[in-house]
C-alpha cells in the first residue's frame, strides 16, 4: 500500500494521567508527516478527531469511567478508519490513550475475514467491566474488541467481536491482573512476554508471529503501546512498567514485520508529553514508525 493516512484521537479519558491528548500533537511535532513522506509514501493528515470535554471527569474507580467521551470517540475513529480503508490508504492512528484501540479495531476488521491483531504492550488490556481493578478503559481495549465487556463498547460500529482470539499476540507483556490471566489461560492468547523476549530474543518472537498470522489472517492490525517499551526509552506514559522492551528491539521488530508485509494498519498509543523527557516517546514512536515503513539504516 502506498497511501497512508493519519488520523489523531487526542483523548485521556480511558485512564487517569491527565497529558495522553497532547500525544498526536507531540507525535506530529517529532516530523511523523516528514519521516514518512521521505520514505516514499503519499502521506496525508487528515488531522484529529475532536470530541470535547465533559465537565467533569469520571476518575472514580467505578466500572467505567467516561464511558459516554470513550463511546463517542471510539465510534468517530471507527467510521474515519473504516473509511480509510474503504480508499485504500494504510490507516495510522495515533493516540491518545489504548482505549481508542476499540475505535481502531471496530473501523479495520470490517475489512477483513480474520483480522489478526499485534500487541505491543505492558500489559494485556484485557478487563473487562468485572474484573477492571481501576474503571479504566484503556485497560479492556483488547476484550472488548474480542467482544468481551461492556455492551455499548463492544458494540461499536454495529457488530461484535472484532477479532478472534485466535487471532491475537501479546508482546512485551510484565504487567497482568488476574481476571486477565484466567482469561488468557480460557481464550488461549498467545503471549509473548518479557520472559519469552529475554529467553529467545525478539528475532525468534516476531518470526513466530509472523509465521503464526501468515497461516490463517487476511490483514494485521498493529497496535503499539509506548510503555511497552522499557521506561528507560519510552518514560513518557501514563503506567511505567520496569523492564520493558529495549529500543533495539522495538526497532528490529518493526523492521522484521515491515519485511513481512503482513501489517495493513497501526495505531500508535500512550505518548504523554506531560511525563516525557523532551519529547523523547514521541520521537522514540516515530522512528518506529520509520522501520515499520522500511526505513533501512544503510
Ligand atoms: N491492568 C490495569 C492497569 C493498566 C492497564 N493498562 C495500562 N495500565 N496502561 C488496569 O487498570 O486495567
Ligand atoms: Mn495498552
Ligand atoms: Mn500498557
Amino acid at each position: 500500500m502506498e497511501k497512508i493516512t493519519i488520523i489523531g484521537l487526542p483523548m485521556d479519558l480511558g485512564q487517569n494521567r491527565r497529558g495522553v491528548d497532547m500525544g498526536p500533537s507531540a507525535i506530529r511535532y517529532a516530523e511523523v508527516v516528514e519521516r514518512l513522506d521521505s520514505l516514499g509514501f503519499d502521506v496525508e493528515d487528515s488531522g484529529d478527531i475532536m470530541i470535547g470535554r465533559p465537565a467533569q471527569l469520571d476518575t472514580s474507580e467505578t466500572k467505567l469511567n467516561n464511558l459516554k467521551e470513550v463511546t463517542i470517540g471510539s465510534r468517530l475513529l471507527a467510521e474515519k478508519v473504516d473509511a480509510i480503508l474503504g480508499k485504500n490508504s494504510f490507516p495510522l492512528v495515533l493516540g491518545g490513550d489504548h482505549s481508542i484501540a476499540i475505535g481502531t479495531l471496530a473501523g479495520a476488521s470490517k475489512h477483513y475475514e480474520n483480522l489478526g491483531v499485534i500487541w505491543f504492550d505492558a500489559h494485556g488490556d484485557l478487563n473487562t467491566d468485572e474484573t477492571t481493578p481501576s474503571g479504566n478503559i484503556h485497560g479492556m481495549s483488547l476484550a472488548v474488541s474480542l467482544g468481551l465487556g461492556n455492551d455499548e463498547l463492544v458494540n461499536i460500529h454495529g457488530y461484535s467481536p472484532k477479532i478472534k482470539p485466535e487471532n491475537v499476540v501479546i508482546i512485551g507483556a510484565r504487567s497482568l491482573d488476574e481476571g486477565e490471566r484466567k482469561l488468557i489461560t480460557a481464550k488461549e492468547i498467545k503471549v509473548f512476554s518479557m520472559h519469552e523476549i529475554d529467553r529467545r530474543g525478539m528475532a525468534a518472537v516476531i518470526e513466530e508471529t509472523i509465521a503464526f498470522f501468515n497461516e490463517k489472517t487476511d490483514g494485521v492490525h498493529l497496535s503499539v503501546d509506548m510503555d511497552a517499551l522499557d521506561p528507560i526509552d519510552a518514560p513518557g506514559v501514563g503506567t511505567p512498567v520496569l523492564g520493558g522492551i529495549t529500543y533495539r528491539e522495538s526497532h528490529l521488530a518493526m523492521e522484521m514485520l515491515s519485511e513481512s508485509g503482513i501489517v495493513t494498519s497501526a495505531e500508535f498509543v500512550e505518548v504523554n508529553p506531560i511525563l516525557d523527557d523532551k519529547n523523547k516517546t514521541a520521537t522514540v514512536a516515530v522512528a518506529l514508525m520509520g522501520s515499520l515503513f522500511g526505513e533501512k539504516l544503510v
